[in-house]
């Protein structure tokens, strides 16, 4: 019986599953057959974007949290695949933010030049997934849109790449049920121009914070306030951006903060963050995490300790991405072909993650944190034939960016970056972000 493997999600993380397993075929190895399920009808992930929130067109809750003139909020020299560089992609180097339809393209280029489009089913939601103990198999239920039938299929090792920043952490406060204004998820936030001329209240204080924040800013919000429940961000702000601790409650449309100040505002957008959501998975196989740099109950950061049939992608909070996904889709790949062997027991997966963990506890600093995904990148490339790269170079890359960002908040992606793949230095943007209101591909690498 061929080897079958299900593969959950066409996103980044999907993608470096499908462009492992190619890569293995193209050197005269033989891989098991594949299938991967996505649920929207055309890949990339959170990069494919969509103006709908809510429900999609077949009833599934939207996948994508991002908006129009996103750009990438670290440097890509940061994220670049050690396989096929930005370079390569569009023929000449460019600049180091790009916003995410340029992104977009750079990650399908290299799965098209892959050709592995053919082992994804699009429009095909997967809504339950059960194993086994007898059979040692998944059963996997999924809905295919195309046609409007839900079927079952067997499988020996299921890879779950379905992402973790889709389902919106949804706190409430005091006084939202009669708030005059919008309040809003990060997750539906899709126009920054909605919100022109309007004073504005964002809680939370992390990626989505700062950057939402930073759209609104730069296409006209009147003003902005942030608020935090652990730590402000601390950047210096534009003279209307002002940073209060934690709202306590609104009254009408004025918010109340505990400091004891108030403002007056006319929407409020929650960037509280996203929940680890597996509603396909049965108990004994739903990974339960938070938001952090070493979830438990996955040894190296990938395998599902209690069946290690099954993994995980991608599933860390993300200082690396791209070629995050990469390393850890070629030590899952030579997993399931027998090339790593697992330890023998349990607890000796248990103990190194537990290792791991304590590690983790002690980081303070971002440098700290950066660093340590970088050690466990690193520990897994060395196992495989994925491309080695200059980690402490982007941990450079990464210390520069956060420099930047303390300087001047609104000018951080004006700064160039050389490639670690390719040692190519990356020309300046023709416009500065702050300027640049058109984010298309085409304004992007023109020259002008
Ligand atoms: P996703 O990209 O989330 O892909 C998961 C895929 O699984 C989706 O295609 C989804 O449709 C599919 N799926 C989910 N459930 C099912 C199901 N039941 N059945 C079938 N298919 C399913 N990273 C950066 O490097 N730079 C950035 O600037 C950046 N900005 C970001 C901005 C926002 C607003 C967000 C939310 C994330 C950002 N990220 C950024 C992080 C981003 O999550 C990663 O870059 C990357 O998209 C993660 O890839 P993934 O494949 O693990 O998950
Ligand atoms: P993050 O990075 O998980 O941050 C969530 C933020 O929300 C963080 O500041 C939290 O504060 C805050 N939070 C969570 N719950 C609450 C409540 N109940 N009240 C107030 N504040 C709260 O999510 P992001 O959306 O910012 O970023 C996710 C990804 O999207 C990121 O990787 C980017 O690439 C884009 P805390 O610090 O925990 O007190």
């Amino acid at each position: 019986m061929t080897q079958r493997i299900a593969i959950i999600g066409a996103g980044p993380s999907g993608l470096a599953q499908l462009r492992a397993f190619q890569s293995a075929e193209s050197k005269g190895d033989v891989i098991p057959e594949l299938v991967c399920f996505e649920k929207q009808n055309d890949w990339g992930g959170q990069w494919n974007y969509t103006w709908r929130t809510g429900l999609d067109e077949n009833g599934e809750p939207v996948h994508s949290s991002m908006y129009r003139y996103l750009w990438s909020n670290g440097p890509k020299e940061c994220l670049e695949f050690a396989d096929y560089s930005f370079e390569e992609h569009f023929g000449k180097a460019i600049a180091s933010y790009p916003p995410r339809e340029v992104l977009w393209d750079y990650i399908k280029g290299r799965v098209e030049k892959a050709g592995v489009r053919k082992y994804i089913r699009f429009q095909t939601a997967v809504q339950n997934i059960t194993f086994d103990e007898t059979s040692k198999q998944f059963t996997v239920t999924v809905h295919d849109h195309n046609k409007d039938v839900v079927y079952s299929e067997v499988f020996d090792q299921v890879i779950v790449a379905s992402g973790h920043f889709s389902t919106p952490r949804v706190p409430s406060f005091e006084g939202f049920e009669t708030f005059g204004g919008r309040i809003l998820h990060a997750h539906d936030f899709r126009d920054a121009l909605e919100f022109k001329d309007k004073d504005l209240l964002i809680v939370g204080s992390s990626y989505s914070a700062e950057d939402i924040g930073s759209q609104c800013y730069k296409y006209g919000a009147r003003s902005i306030t942030s608020c935090y429940r652990s730590a402000p961000m601390g950047y210096k702000w534009p003279e209307n951006w002002e940073e209060k601790p934690l709202l306590t409650k609104v009254d009408g449309d004025t918010a109340y903060f505990i400091d004891g100040t108030s403002k007056k505002v006319d929407a409020i957008i929650l960037c509280t963050g996203y929940l680890h959501h597996f509603p396909f998975l049965e108990e004994s196989l739903r990974l339960k995490a938070d938001n952090r740099l070493w979830p438990l109950d996955l040894y190296k950061g990938v395998v599902w300790e209690n069946n290690t049939q099954l993994f995980y992608l991608g599933m860390q909070d993300q200082w690396y991405t791209f070629n995050m996904f990469d390393a850890q889709a070629w030590y899952v790949r030579d997993i399931i072909m027998g090339k790593i062997a697992l330890p023998e027991t349990k607890q000796e997966m248990t103990d190194n993650s537990l290792a791991w963990r304590e590690k983790e506890l002690t980081l303070e600093t971002n440098e700290e944190m950066f660093t340590f995904q970088g050690d466990y990148i690193l520990e897994l490339i060395e196992a495989t034939d994925y491309p080695t790269f200059d980690i402490k170079g982007v941990n450079k890359t990464f210390l520069e960016w956060k420099n930047h960002k303390k300087q001047d908040i609104m000018n951080f992606r004006n700064y160039s970056y050389r490639s670690l793949m390719t040692g190519t230095m990356s020309p300046p943007h023709h416009t500065p972000w702050i300027d640049a209101l058109d984010d298309s591909l085409e304004s992007y690498l023109s020259n002008s």
